[in-house]
């Protein structure tokens, strides 16, 4: 496959007013009839160049009705040319496809007994030959012929138009989709499904039939999905004032899917992963996850769909855009503090090792080979932050202003990200070009503050710089908001007038960093303030200070930002294990640590959903980022060590804090109900490692009336060597052996165990019954969560895991090259470990090559993880 260029972009030289298509679909085969009214544009020599995939075949190419003779066209594995077209004309293609032998899952497949399609990023071009690009826009009518009995469910995209019964006990369904759309947000669904239906009136009194269909045994798991998707389209009305554009939203839960779901106009797929949640099957942040995720996808119809991207270089325009609108949803819905500090999280943990490594590329990148390895935490984590600091610098009026007027603009088009700098930058008069750095610089910028008093005054300086990436050697500043608080030494807020690019509100200003180096001074601040810097994680970037440990220390208790609060408590814990790791000690528990332990155990007038994020100590991968070498045992060994010292020095505390929160709670999904069952369970990790705690963590477990508490137990029992370890877990697989959601929680709390014998197990689990290299859901809960969570087990000094990942990476290609692509990245991190870790990392990454026909899916990151 040739390498694609950003530069080299042309817009397309046919338009298609409006395309016909016919599904016959059966049982080992389905037939798939295109009619296109084709339009052309300046000259392109008369030939036209349509996209095709090497898995169908071509029975019948027409022009106005006239077959094309076989000698005015040719046919590859990847195109269809006809040498010379009129200017305007009607297509007709008959194609051939065998969804059955679809194990890549794009394109049209077979998943648990139903028809279903996947075309984002291209696989409309394994379906029937067309321009296969997001900025062909047009009119689709769908007609799908099936088997009435095995196939009673006939869906694609836009409003139900015509159905009836044919001969030979078929029938057919003809979907009428009014909005012009690109081929990658085509849909098609056929099969014997459930539904769950519920209704919804817009604010301007339009009746929309909402639909989830899914297997008639998880039709009792759709209520939660259901109610997200209506409270998605209230707040969508209420934050943007946009509204729902069809009479029906269909949603269909399958079980085999590349991705988290695929917002395809009016007949949203999802992996089953985020549609059904029941309490006894679902945790607590499965519950959040498919609230967001359904959110994520409605949210799309106007940020990906309405306005879809004109290449996909462009797309963190429609990802990191939704991303920040799902984020602020989910926010809105639970707690807005809780859910960034989960968001900071998942940044750092994903995001910045990939922006650290041999992938890193750009938010909008400008070269790739194989497009769906693009759909990554830099495109959606990244690019939401980037929409975030917009908001933060104009201010929420100004975005909401710019978001109206990108809408006006581009409504119906395919724009950039480009187009959506500008409206931001008309409707706030904020000059944003430095900004755009953001969109094409990789890398995470490290920002180093430094203070001084000058009499009254308190002065910051800060520094920013951001090291090479694969491609780009030299990085210019970028202007980036930085919020920052001033708390006094009683604890409450001080307001000092500042001098510098910098504008106050309320308590706390932003500050407008542009230059490499730049100083704020703020007038008449009392001595002993401490000064709360990048509140709400106002940028994405890895901040320096030179606070002390008690400064910390009061930050972590007195400040009113939520993030500042835990980031000084994380600091706090991360200096003294940083320190046992570079000195390889198990020196004593500092009191100043334990302090700020007990002052959160009591803290009663805090979230007790933060409460447990504070009392949280950061993970072995967070600390394993602040080491030059990363040295995974001594960091898990240290780690361990501090959570056995807190546990053990207060351990009367926690176990009270525990009972008192177990008392008077029967289950529910309120706020306050899910806030308690955190706090509860994150004590509870700190109780596994008391000498009484085995006794607490069976009784956890045998009394665990929803999932949460029943994982938050098993997590703890599979680290463990518990006499009850090894019946708990077979016993949870034989109680749950028929649900292949909760499988798949069995299989990765034991990748996620920090046993030694951990890599031997994993290996054996992939001999399972129940393990299959079919299903992508399967393959990570066992094969990414073992590789991507578990530092210490994965980092064997043997190499084992990193043998055991190549071998997995290579044997998945051969099944669906897009799931094993996304198994590669933990080996890249080369750079991060010393020998003979990184040979043998190198060896394994090597050895993938050595596959016989590997995919340019993969052979693209592996080639450029081992440069
Ligand atoms: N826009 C969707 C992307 C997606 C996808 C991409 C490549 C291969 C398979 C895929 N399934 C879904 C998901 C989203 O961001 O909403
Ligand atoms: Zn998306």
């Amino acid at each position: 496959k040739q390498e694609i260029r950003l530069e080299d972009y042309k817009a397309p030289v046919f338009t298609i007013d409006k395309i016909d298509l016919t599904f016959r679909l059966h049982d080992d085969h389905a037939e798939v009839e295109a009619r296109s009214l084709f339009k052309m544009h300046g000259d392109a020599g008369g030939a036209l160049q349509l996209d095709g995939g090497p898995f169908m075949d071509l029975l019948a190419l027409e022009i106005d009705g006239q077959p094309v003779p076989a000698d005015q066209f040719v046919k590859s594995a990847d195109f269809l040319q006809i040498r010379a077209v009129p200017k305007t004309f009607e297509l007709g293609i008959i194609t051939k496809v065998y969804p059955k032998q679809n194990t890549r899952l794009e394109g049209l497949y077979f998943s648990g007994g139903n028809f279903c399609t996947q075309c984002e990023a291209e696989g409309f071009r394994h379906i029937t030959y067309f321009p296969d690009r997001p900025d062909v826009l047009t009119r689709y009518m769908v007609r799908v012929e099936a088997d009435k009995e095995s196939c009673p469910v006939l869906l694609s995209n836009g409003n139900p138009k015509e159905s009836g019964d044919l001969e030979n006990g078929r029938h057919f369904a003809v979907w009428d989709d009014p909005h012009l759309k690109p081929s990658y947000l085509f849909a098609l669904v056929a099969g014997d499904l459930a539904c769950q239906s519920d209704s919804f009136r817009t604010a301007s009194g339009r009746h929309v039939e909402l639909n989830i269909f899914v297997a008639e045994r998880d039709l009792d798991k759709c209520d939660y999905a259901m109610q997200s998707l209506k409270r998605a389209m209230v707040w969508d009305e209420e934050e943007y004032g946009l509204e729902y554009d069809l009479d029906v939203y269909n949603i269909v839960a399958v079980s085999d899917f590349n991705m988290g779901a695929m917002e395809n106009k009016g007949l949203n797929v999802f992996n089953t992963k985020y549609v059904l949640a029941s309490p006894e099957t679902a945790t607590d942040a499965d519950f959040d996850h498919v609230e967001g995720v359904i959110g994520h996808e409605y949210f799309h119809n106007w940020t990906g769909n309405r306005v879809t991207c004109r290449d996909w270089f462009q797309l963190s325009l429609k990802e990191g855009l939704t991303v920040f609108r799902d984020q602020e949803f989910s926010s809105d819905m639970t707690s807005r503090a809780v859910k960034r500090l989960d968001d900071v999280r998942v940044l750092r943990m994903l995001q910045y090792p990939e922006d650290a490594g041999p992938l890193a590329h750009p938010v909008r990148p400008e070269k790739y080979i194989e497009i769906n390895n693009f759909y990554t935490t830099t495109v959606y984590n990244k690019g939401a932050e980037v929409i975030r600091m917009m908001h933060c610098i104009i201010g929420p009026e100004a975005f909401r202003k710019g978001m109206d007027l990108y809408f006006e603009r581009h409504d119906g088009q395919a724009a950039t990200c480009e187009d959506f700098a500008t409206a931001m930058e008309d409707a706030s008069g904020v000059d944003l070009k430095q900004f755009r750095l953001w969109y094409s610089q990789a890398g995470t910028p490290k920002v180093v503050v430094r203070r001084e008093r000058d009499g009254e005054d308190l002065i910051l300086t800060f520094e920013q710089s951001c090291g090479a990436s694969p491609g780009q050697a030299l990085k210019l500043p970028y202007h980036m908001p930085v919020r920052v608080g001033l708390i006094g030494p009683n604890g409450g807020d001080v307001k000092g007038e500042i001098e510098g690019d910098g504008v106050w509100s309320s308590s706390e200003c932003v500050l407008h960093l542009r230059n490499a180096r730049q100083s704020f001074r703020f007038r008449n601040v009392p001595e002993g303030t401490v000064p709360s810097i990048l509140r709400g994680f106002s940028a994405p970037v890895v901040l320096d200070h030179d606070l002390s440990d008690d400064e910390l220390a009061f930050l972590a208790v007195q400040d009113s930002d939520a993030f500042v609060r835990w980031e000084a408590s994380q600091d706090l814990f991360s200096r003294h294990l940083v320190k046992q790791v570079e000195t390889n000690g198990v020196g004593h528990l500092p009191e100043l640590l334990q302090q700020v332990f007990v002052g959160h155990l009591e803290d009663k007038d805090t979230d007790p959903a933060l409460i447990a994020e504070l009392l949280a100590l950061p993970s072995e991968i967070a600390l394993g980022q602040k080491l030059d070498v990363l040295m995974p045992e001594r960091v898990h060994v240290a780690r361990e060590a501090l959570a056995k010292a807190l546990a053990g020095a207060s351990s009367e505390k926690i176990i009270a804090l525990y009972h008192s929160l177990t008392a008077g709670h029967g289950y529910t999904l309120d706020q306050s109900a899910k806030a308690a069952r955190r706090l509860r369970n994150m004590l509870l990790t700190y109780i596994a490692l008391l000498p009484d705690g085995e006794a607490i963590i069976q009784a956890h477990y045998a009394q665990a009336d929803n999932m949460t508490d029943c994982m938050a137990a098993l997590t703890l029992i599979a680290h463990s060597d518990f006499a009850f370890r090894d019946q708990t877990l077979a016993d949870f697989y034989s109680k749950w052996q028929k649900n292949d959601l909760v499988i798949d929680k069995w299989f990765a709390v034991q990748a996620q165990s920090k046993r030694p014998d951990t890599v031997a197990r994993v290996r054996a689990l992939t001999e399972h019954e129940a393990f299959t290299f079919n299903n992508p859901n399967r393959l990570r809960s066992l094969i990414s969560t073992y590789s991507m969570l578990n530092q210490v087990r994965f980092h064997e000094k043997s190499g084992e895991g990193y043998r055991f990942l190549g071998e997995m990476i290579a044997k998945v290609d051969e099944i669906n090259p897009q799931t094993a692509a996304r198994l590669v990245a933990p080996l890249g991190r080369w750079g991060r470990v010393e020998e003979p870790r990184r040979g043998f990392m190198k060896d394994a990454l090597t050895s993938v090559l050595k596959a016989p026909n590997l995919s340019d899916d993969v052979r693209e990151l592996v080639e450029k993880s081992l440069a």
